[in-house]
């Protein structure tokens, strides 16, 4: 880790002007561990891409934040500390809300409106992303998010006061008009935030609880299905331009296939994992008309709120999404 840090910059600089002739290698980090869906399609993309270009170009994958951790990464492909990158896309709602847009609960709750979502996300996406030197090589969406709890949860009240496992912004403020107490708490870390009772429930995918033994902590799942928000992989855009032209066009043909193959193994993960979960004893339930209602409630004020934040460019996004 102290070596990147401290010479990454100088050593991405060396390897992209050394291109040409010899082979050369991206490093790729990745906030999700080896057993994530998305990490194997990012090592079936290395494969790919190593195999059309002879080896010439070899991506080092670094999983679940062991070479830059979650939030750094955006930053650490923007100045060429690293070639490519992947990361959660709407921890970027910072920048600007169109980021966020996948994260927002109930606005896009299946594969066809997620997939009508990217269509309408994408052109602002890679506009923003080209300003910070980075372009866009392809986005899988994650299972559709479902809530985890110890206790069955019959309408919105049943949350009150629980300590809630977050993974960004828009979760947080979710959770708290569902009147609980939000922590930001990376995948990895999940199992322990859980066994040491910082945590106590939490939104995420049947692969996400899967991956993290949710039976080990937690006894309900309800399919709420409130929103598909997608992992993104980009690149350099320094480090992709100094490629040969034959690695381009390697790397792009590899990230197409790769983002198709992954919207695939995301919804195979939605029923084998869902059924996994229910396997290992947890109650997966149907939410109650309640529950939905409420929920939906606080996501209708949401995405109001985020229409203001979100400007024009919001606008045209989601006039193109409900077109
Ligand atoms: N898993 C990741 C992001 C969304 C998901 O399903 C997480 O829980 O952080």
């Amino acid at each position: 880790m102290g070596f990147w840090t401290n010479f990454g910059g100088a050593l991405a600089v060396a390897l992209t002007t050394a291109a040409g002739a010899q082979a050369e290698t991206w490093q790729m980090p990745t906030p999700y561990p080896d057993a994530t869906f998305h990490t194997q399609n990012d090592m079936d993309f290395a494969k790919d891409v190593a195999k059309a270009t002879d080896g010439k170009l070899e991506i080092k994958i670094h999983s679940a934040g062991s070479l830059f951790k979650h939030p750094e990464i955006p930053r650490a492909v923007r100045s060429g500390q690293v070639q490519i990158g992947e990361f959660f896309l709407s921890i970027m709602n910072n920048d600007n809300p169109a980021f966020g847009a996948d994260s927002l609960p109930f606005l896009a709750t299946s594969y066809d409106q997620a997939e009508k979502l990217w269509t309408a996300q994408k052109p602002v996406i890679e506009k923003l992303l080209e300003k910070q030197g980075m372009m866009v090589l392809y986005a899988v969406p994650w299972p559709p998010q479902g809530l985890y709890t110890k206790k069955p949860i019959h309408s919105v009240k049943d949350l009150a006061g629980l300590k809630f496992r977050s993974y960004n912004a828009t979760l947080e403020s979710f959770a708290k008009a569902a009147g609980m107490a939000p922590t930001q708490v990376e995948v990895p870390d999940i199992p322990q935030a859980f066994s040491t009772g910082r945590v106590e429930a939490m939104i995420t995918s049947p692969s996400t609880g899967v991956n993290s033994k949710a039976w080990d902590f937690l006894s309900y799942y309800t399919d709420i299905q409130a929103w598909l928000p997608k992992n993104i992989v980009v690149a350099n855009k320094r480090a992709f331009d100094h490629l040969p032209k034959d690695e381009q066009k390697a790397v792009l043909e590899a990230a197409a296939k790769a983002q198709t193959r992954g919207w695939e193994m995301s919804k195979k993960e939605t029923v084998e994992q869902t059924k996994a979960l229910a396997a290992h004893g947890i109650h997966v339930e149907k939410p109650t008309p309640e529950l939905e209602k409420g929920l939906k409630e606080i996501g209708a004020k949401m995405l109001t709120q985020w229409k203001q934040k979100a400007g024009a460019e919001g606008a045209e996004l989601l006039k193109a999404y409900q077109q």
